[in-house]
């Protein structure tokens, strides 16, 4: 079904769900699920700013780059796949994790490693549901991404110009979180090919690059699995990457962070990071670690 984007946001949350066909038995998020973190409710990043300050590299490595490059991206016949130590791999399209799941509207706060921040509205479903579904094995311990990476398609991809396919990894109980969602849309409507069409990652207690996008698979391994950034530099981006103010990148502090507000990339102001970008409740995950030596 259709859904007109600027009616979307004057409808109640009941109403969307309603519009988007989803169950009430999917659509119920506990209010810690919707919530900023620390309470208050963000202000939503300006739609217009989400689609045109984007990192993702195999469009271009500037900020302006995979709205432009990205516009004509051919996602039809899209398949993510599930697979490793699972007792049954799965070959989903899009379409058909949205049956099976419904979608559910998330507003998280998105932290990049930069320093800047948005507030955005995502449409999706918990990714530990979908890894349920697969059955994971007893010895699976990690869950792997991985990015598509066609160089048909993906400027910098056909240049070889970074290592992809683009790859990230959670350990298996970060993953099953449920705060951890695969989008399909954000809003209230598809995801733009910038943003990671079809299918993106989003874990909102960690910096943004942990966010894959136009993921193709996903592999349960009993080792932790290669990550880009944590192979590419290791010394300034470790595999867990969780949003801490006291651990600084090696080249800048993390302490504070520049918000893009609901009037775009001119509405700019700074304000305190928060330890896992204020989703407290995944404290519990790392008990016991030290997040300093574990960054
Ligand atoms: N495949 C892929 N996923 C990616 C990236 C990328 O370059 N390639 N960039 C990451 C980074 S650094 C960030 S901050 C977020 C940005 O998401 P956005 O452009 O939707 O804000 O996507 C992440 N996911
Ligand atoms: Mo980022």
């Amino acid at each position: 079904m259709k859904i007109t984007p600027e009616s979307v946001f004057a409808m109640s949350r009941r109403t969307i769900i309603k519009a988007l066909g989803v169950t009430a038995a999917f659509a119920v998020v506990p209010p810690s699920l919707r919530a900023s973190g620390d309470g208050a409710d963000p202000a939503l990043t300006a739609e217009e700013a989400a689609a045109s300050y984007n990192n993702f590299y195999e469009f271009g490595f500037g900020k302006e780059d995979p709205a432009r490059t990205a516009v004509r991206f051919n996602t039809d016949g899209w398949v993510l796949e599930v697979g490793g130590l699972v007792k049954k791999p799965l070959r989903l399209s899009p379409a058909e994790l949205e049956g099976l799941f419904g979608l559910e509207e998330r507003v998280y706060r998105m932290r990049c490693v930069e320093g800047w921040s948005m507030v955005i509205p995502w449409r999706g479903f918990a990714l530990g549901r979908l890894l349920a579904l697969a059955e994971p094995l007893e010895t699976a311990k990690y869950a792997g991404f991985a990015s598509l990476a066609d160089p048909e398609q993906m400027p910098e991809v056909r240049r070889r110009t970074f290592p992809f396919p683009y790859l990230e990894g959670l350990r298996l109980d970060e993953a099953m979180h449920p705060l951890t969602i695969l989008a399909t849309g954000a809003y209230g409507k598809a995801l733009r090919p910038q943003c990671g069409a079809p299918l993106r990652l989003v874990v909102p207690w960690k910096y943004g690059f942990k966010s894959i996008k136009s993921l193709v698979s996903i592999t349960l391994t009993e080792k932790q699995p290669p990550t880009t950034w944590d192979t590419y530099n290791p010394r300034e981006y470790g595999f867990y990457s969780n949003v801490n103010p006291q651990v600084p990148h090696r080249r800048w502090s993390q302490a504070s962070e520049r918000v893009i507000g609901p009037g775009g990339l001119k509405d700019v102001s700074r304000r305190p990071t928060l330890l896992f970008n204020g989703y407290g409740e995944v404290a519990e995950l790392y008990r016991g670690m030290d997040l300093s030596e574990n960054y």
